[in-house]
């Protein structure tokens, strides 16, 4: 059977720090899995329904190894997953608290790395064709011409063989060369896409307006179908050419917010695949983002439909 959800992007290992404040002087990290694409196939399993990762990743090395027993454990289908013995795993550190205490900055050291290499022979386009849902994000068009490539191949074989495509903007400033760039990379793409999720800082850098009405509407002019935009603690809203949803954040403790948006984009994908209203996906995306960030690491606290309805019935 072919998985629910397929998605493409880099595994990486984060090094999340154990106090908050300043990196130099940190002196103890904990180690987790992550990668915005690969959260998401987690966080899809986690909600019991199939997910499958395109990716690469190194087998000899200590870190290759930690991400292949990981997501397997999770139960992601691991078929396409390459090896590449030429190139590193993709490494990054998380500095939290500081310098604005309620946020965390990723620090990279993943030039070269094996999901970097990403490449269109990747993307097999009868294992994609058979998904329900295929899911990326900016990230992986930042990171090579050949993963942008890939990325391109995914997007055009999903839409030729009426899979819903996801994509979250997810821009990282510090993968691209300019912002320039990656307007003009992702826009195109955006087009191609059914369901958006942005946050108002990518989509006023993407669509040059301000106003929360005028990004739904710019998206959903472009051609998207369902426009998300996560607004962090001011929760989030959703709209189609027809309906429109919001929901509030809940109040949580912050111990580190990344990870959030794929814990949203996940539990978003899979609760409208169950076949879940614009309402109660957004409320149960929301309710998915929150728990992500009271913990450190982006996968460990991803919840299962279970522990979402515990915040709903509570
Ligand atoms: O969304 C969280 C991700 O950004 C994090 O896990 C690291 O994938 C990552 C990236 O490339 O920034």
């Amino acid at each position: 059977m072919p998985p629910d959800v397929v998605t493409l992007g880099e595994s990486l290992i984060q090094f999340n720090a154990l106090t908050r404040g300043p990196l130099r002087h940190v002196t103890l990290f904990e180690r987790h899995v992550a990668g915005a694409e690969t959260t998401v196939a987690v966080c899809v399993r986690r909600q019991v329904l199939t997910s499958g990762l395109i990716t690469r990743v190194v087998d000899d090395d200590e870190f290759g190894k930690c991400i292949i027993s990981w997501v397997r454990g999770e139960g992601v289908d691991d078929s396409q997953i390459r090896i590449d013995p030429e190139a590193p795993t993709g490494i990054y550190f998380v500095q939290r608290g500081f310098p604005v205490p309620s946020k965390s900055r990723m620090v990279y050291y993943r030039r070269g790395s094996a999901g970097s290499r990403l490449s269109p022979s990747d993307v097999d386009p009868q294992y994609l064709g058979a998904a329900k849902i295929f899911h990326t994000t900016g990230i992986t068009p930042a990171l090579s011409e050949t993963a942008l490539a890939a990325t391109r191949k995914a997007v055009e074989t999903a839409a030729a063989n009426d899979v819903l495509i996801s994509f979250d903007t997810n821009i990282r400033p510090v993968l691209w060369k300019s912002l320039d760039k990656a307007v003009d990379t992702l826009l195109p793409i955006i087009g191609k896409v059914d369901i958006l999720f942005t946050d108002p800082t990518d989509a006023s850098l993407l669509l040059g307006v301000n106003s929360v009405d005028e990004m739904l509407k710019g998206f959903l002019g472009l051609g998207v179908d369902t426009v998300i935009l996560k607004m962090g603690e001011h929760g989030a809203i959703a709209a189609t050419s027809s309906e429109r949803a919001s929901a509030n954040a809940m109040p949580v403790y912050v111990e580190d917010p990344i990870g959030a948006g794929d814990a949203f984009a996940g539990t978003f994908i899979a609760s409208r695949l169950k076949g879940r209203s614009l309402n109660e996906s957004l409320v149960r995306a929301v309710i998915a983002g929150s728990l992500v960030v009271t913990v450190r690491g982006d996968e460990e606290a991803l919840p299962s439909d279970d522990d979402i309805d515990a915040n709903i019935h509570k």
